[in-house]
This record gives C-alpha cells, sequence and structure tokens, in this order.
C-alpha cells in the first residue's frame, strides 16, 4: 500500500510531468494498440483497493475469454481522476473508473450520491438497490452517454466515515472545521449544511493537506482510510451514516460502438463478472480494515452517531435535495423521483 503516501510526496510539477510523458507514450503507442486490441483502463486507486480489485477481474475476463489484452494504470500514473476522465473522452483510454465525486461538473445529476442520508447504511439493502435499480442501471447510462461516456457498471465501495482532528458528535463540533471533500458542488453543499467549512481538493493533496493541518478532516470509507493511512492524520472516526461511496466503471463510447458485436458482448460479461467479484471483495472490508486501524494505533477513536445525533445532521439534508434540483432542474428531479422508488422496492422486501 502506499504508507509512505506517495502521491502526498510527489509534487504536482513530477505528477504533471509523468502524465504529460505517459500521455505522449500512450498517443505514440496508439494506432498498434487499436489494431493489437490492447486495451488501455485507469482507476483512481491503488494496488488491491476496490476499484483495482475491479479492474484486475474485468482484465482477467477479457484475457481469459479473448485475444485482446488490458493494461491497467492505477492513482497517479496518469494523472488525477481528472486527467484520466479527459484522457477517455479523448479517446487515449478505453476504460475508466472514475466516482461521481469528480463526474459533477461533467454529469451534475451523479451528484446524487451527496444528498445525504438517502441511501440508507444497511448494505444488504444497498447492495440490492445497485443491482435492481432503473435509476442506476437504466437512467444513468443515457446520462453519461451524452458526454460520449458508454457506462459499464456503478457499484458501491463502503460507507462513508468522517475523519476529524477531533471527533464529531454534532453540526457544532463541524464549526470552523475546514472538511475535505470531492471536487463536486453539491458535496460542497452537504459540508456546509452540516456546519463545516468545504474544501473541495483532488485525491493527491489529501494526506499532505491533513498532516500540514491546511484541513481538518475529510470524508472516505474506511478501506481508504486504512490503505491510504489516512487515519495516522486524522485518527478520529465518526460513523455519520450519510453516505456511501459510490463508482463508475465506463468506456469510451466511439470505441465500444466500434467494436463488433461478439467484444460488446465481451464488455459486458467481463463487467459483469467484475462487478460480481468486486461486490463480494467488499462485504466485511470496512470491518477488516477497522481491525487493522485499530492494531496499527492507539490514538484513533471510533464514534457512531446514534439517533438523536444522527437527527441533527440527518434535518439539514432536504436543504442539500433543493439545492441538486436546482443544479440539475427536469432531469434531476425525475431521476430523484426513480431513485427513491427504486429505493422504496428495496427496503420493502
Ligand atoms: O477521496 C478520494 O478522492 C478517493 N477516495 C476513494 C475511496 N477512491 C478514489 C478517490 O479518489
Amino acid at each position: 500500500m502506499f504508507r509512505n503516501n506517495v502521491k502526498g510526496k510527489t509534487t504536482m510539477k513530477v505528477q504533471k510531468l509523468l502524465t504529460f510523458a505517459s500521455v505522449g507514450a500512450l498517443m505514440c503507442g496508439l494506432s498498434a494498440a487499436a489494431s493489437a486490441a490492447d486495451w488501455k483502463y485507469a482507476h483512481e486507486e491503488y494496488e488491491g483497493d476496490v476499484q483495482d480489485v475491479f479492474a484486475y477481474a474485468f482484465k482477467e475476463h477479457i484475457e481469459e475469454n479473448s485475444d485482446h489484452t488490458v493494461t491497467v494504470y492505477r492513482f497517479g500514473e496518469l494523472g488525477e481522476s481528472d486527467d484520466i476522465m479527459e484522457q477517455t473522452q479523448n479517446g487515449i483510454l478505453q476504460f475508466v473508473n472514475q466516482s461521481p465525486g469528480f463526474t459533477g461538473s461533467l454529469i451534475p445529476e451523479a451528484q446524487i450520491f451527496f444528498i445525504p442520508y438517502l441511501l440508507p447504511t444497511d448494505e444488504e439493502t444497498v447492495l440490492e438497490f445497485f443491482d435492481e435499480s432503473k435509476a442506476i442501471n437504466e437512467m444513468f447510462p443515457e446520462l453519461y452517454a451524452e458526454q460520449g461516456l458508454e457506462l459499464l457498471k456503478m457499484y458501491p465501495e463502503g460507507e462513508m466515515v468522517v475523519t476529524a482532528d477531533e471527533p464529531i458528535t454534532s453540526p457544532e463540533d463541524f464549526e470552523n472545521k475546514k472538511i475535505r471533500t470531492m471536487t463536486n458542488p453539491l458535496l460542497s453543499e452537504t459540508y456546509n449544511a452540516f456546519g463545516a467549512t468545504p474544501t473541495p481538493l483532488p485525491w493527491g493533496e489529501v494526506y499532505g493537506g491533513l498532516q500540514t493541518g491546511i484541513i481538518d478532516g475529510q470524508e472516505n470509507p474506511i478501506f481508504w482510510i486504512e490503505s491510504g493511512g489516512l487515519y495516522e492524520v486524522s485518527p478520529h472516526l465518526t460513523f455519520t451514516g450519510h453516505g456511501w461511496f459510490t463508482t463508475a466503471m465506463m468506456a469510451n463510447q466511439d470505441f465500444y460502438e466500434g467494436l463488433p458485436e461478439e467484444d460488446q458482448a465481451l464488455v459486458q460479461e467481463a463487467a459483469d463478472a467484475a462487478y460480481d467479484h468486486t461486490i463480494e471483495h467488499i462485504q466485511g472490508l470496512a470491518e477488516e480494515s477497522l481491525e487493522k486501524i485499530k492494531e496499527d494505533s492507539d490514538e484513533v477513536t471510533v464514534t457512531r452517531l446514534d439517533e438523536e445525533q444522527i437527527q441533527a445532521f440527518r434535518e439539514r439534508a432536504p436543504q442539500v435535495e433543493e439545492e441538486f434540483l436546482e443544479m440539475t432542474g427536469e432531469k434531476g428531479e425525475e431521476l430523484l423521483e426513480q431513485f427513491k422508488a427504486d429505493l422504496e422496492a428495496v427496503s420493502e422486501d
């Protein structure tokens, strides 16, 4: 893992140079790559993390069932999340995994995942929702298609947990706290509503920001708090129950539509296989990661908000929902309605 926080130490300058060099190399190899059918796939995480597990399961399925190969690029190899999305839209990469946390400016409706307390905390219900939701499986593909992207899967990575320099039990505790958010406007609204000062930053600046006190906290799933060593520099963990880290895996649509039918089917099957494998992988992952954190640090505290404490945050959710509707108009309203209907359907079982 990246205990020494490679991303924190790598200066932006060096990272940009690396990105430039790597993208240049990709472009030079582009025509050869197309005929050799070596598909390039970038994601936002590190070796063994959830998006990496998905990517390697996808690669394995493709390579076991065809002559094609898949080259996987992890965080930092080709730049930040925004860079790999741009490279995919430009056709330099064929596949990308980008979390809606960074897709907000491109597809404002993808910010729906940041309306707090919309998704339940119960893992089984959430997994059933992703499997069966019309909003996820039918409406989102249309929204991504408008941006030249063939959405192959959306999947949850884990429940969001807040880490900070002090335990957070109420909106008052968030006062004057600079909380790092992924770079989408609605997530800033959520933390505004929660009483904090939202500070949108790309991932590469988070560990260093916490270490130097530029930010006072952040949110992420437990596996990432563990694998990134975030608890070392932000040791007070609070389960607020307000949402899940969700992500999306997709292809450049021109590339996908240009594939022969059998290759399109192969890609769909590989995405299905990777999804099943990843869903299995995430079950129990948060508990395991929390154990590792507790074993490694005496400083860490874990706070699970009770119903009354949660209520103080939950009652601030409607203003974020309103903001979402303002940002997304009719399309967002339709999506939200379907999202809620799909949630109700799985919650009733
Ligand atoms: O907080 C972030 O920016 C990162 N969190 C996760 C779980 N995956 C990738 C993302 O960049």
